[in-house]
């Protein structure tokens, strides 16, 4: 907790009391300072690759097969303290306690701050990780907008990196496992009674954008029966997509919406909604995501209005490597665990063995201000990565 201390009015709202920290946002870019100030007080080195990952190495920068820690710093609008930072900062503790015992890594350990994890800003989840993993072409990646139709190439360059270096990163072939701790987000380790778990499998998942258009038109001098008001066969997409996935066990979520051109007396002309869905398989996330396509595309047309659906980014399920997670299941002697949470863990799954721990959240709320976890249980968590560097990284 004292690690987090110094981050924890960085991008803080005063008035919701969560975070904003987007990549390359002011905020972004002072936790960016504070993680390379952490490094250098470690003695380690300090590397970001053209992606604007930050790697903090503890051994030979240009060493192999390196076991890899460390998790992101930016945030969902209005995000918790601990998604994200907690996998940070408990990176960090555990070099301390390691090299406090005098502790000699027999592979370089590195901790990372993954860019712009929760795609807050340009849509696509895990980008930094997936323009690393070559899993995002960087033509793609530059082209996406923010809010304010910035590019994401204009964006890097206002902050002094080049968008000519974004792309596959050569240091990713130099990682040999990865290990996210991370807060949980759902409540299994409070019915389980435990601090720590390994995670067992990320459910695919995806966001697609929803672009409705009608006709603007006058609230007071149009009559209901005239009308092309994309509004309607948004809101039948919203309770048929409830509907839908409550059916089928699985998730979907309008959490972001535009309505243009956002008059109280105008029938608006266009409404940009996204879904986030997840599903236990993939064939019925699939499934899922062309239902609600179909109702929007049924409710549209009963209004003479249009919708086009478009993927922003689709990660497909990961099952984590078997050995690592029944390793570290027995060396922590941690319950298991499956997430509907994404995370960089997933996107680097298939290049190399990763694993992921997760620490008790009481209420289970995430990406939310009331984000939490115990001082005891972050405690164990640091405990957990300790331990499992000793091992990873011990002398063989
Ligand atoms: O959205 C997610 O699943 C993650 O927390 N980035
Ligand atoms: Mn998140
Ligand atoms: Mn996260």
């Amino acid at each position: 907790m004292s690690l987090l201390a110094p981050i924890a009015d960085v991008g803080r709202h005063p008035g919701t009391g969560g975070y904003r920290r987007s990549a390359w946002s002011d905020a972004d870019m002072a936790l960016r300072e504070w993680f390379a100030g952490e490094a250098r007080q470690r003695g380690l080195v300090l590397v970001e690759d053209g992606n604007g990952n930050q790697l903090a190495w503890w051994g030979a920068e240009d060493g192999h097969d390196a076991l890899l820690l460390g998790s992101h710093l930016d945030s969902v609008p209005d995000g918790g303290a601990y998604d994200g930072p907690l996998g940070v900062v408990s990176s960090f503790a555990a070099v301390d306690a390691l090299q406090r015992e005098g502790f000699r890594p027999a592979r370089p350990v590195v901790v990372a701050n993954f860019a712009d994890e929760e795609g807050a800003r340009f849509g696509v989840a895990c980008a930094g990780s997936r323009l690393a993993a070559g899993a995002l072409a960087p033509e793609r990646a530059l082209a996406l907008t923010d809010r304010d139709g910035r590019t994401m190439a204009e964006v890097v360059r206002a902050r002094g990196r080049d968008p000519l270096a974004v792309g596959p990163a050569e240091w990713l072939t130099r990682v040999g496992t990865f290990v996210e701790l991370h807060v949980e987000q759902g409540r299994s380790l409070v019915h389980d009674g435990a601090a720590v778990g390994v995670a067992s499998a990320i459910w695919p998942h995806g966001r697609w954008r929803f672009d409705f258009r009608g006709e603007a038109n006058h609230a007071g001098a149009t009559p209901m029966p005239d009308r092309h008001d994309p509004v309607q066969a948004f809101a039948a997409t919203v309770l048929a997509a409830r509907r839908l996935a409550t059916a089928a066990g699985a998730r979907a979520t309008f959490g972001r919406l535009d309505v243009e051109p956002g008059g109280t007396n105008a029938i608006p002309s266009r409404v940009q909604a996204w879904l986030d869905s997840r599903a236990a398989g993939e064939a019925d996330l699939a499934e899922l995501v062309a239902a609600i396509t179909a109702a929007a595309q049924t409710a549209a047309e009963d209004d003479g209005t249009s919708v086009e659906v478009v993927a922003e980014s689709v990660s497909p399920a990961v099952s984590f490597d078997a050995g690592l997670r029944d390793r570290l299941a027995t060396l922590l002697d941690a319950p298991v665990l499956p997430t509907g949470a994404g995370h960089d863990a997933g996107v680097l799954s298939p290049l190399l063995p990763t694993a992921m721990l997760f620490v008790r959240n009481p209420t289970g709320v995430s990406h939310a201000p009331s984000e939490f976890a115990d001082d005891d249980d972050c405690a164990a968590g640091v405990e957990a990565l300790t331990a499992v560097v000793r091992d990873l990284a011990g002398a063989s």
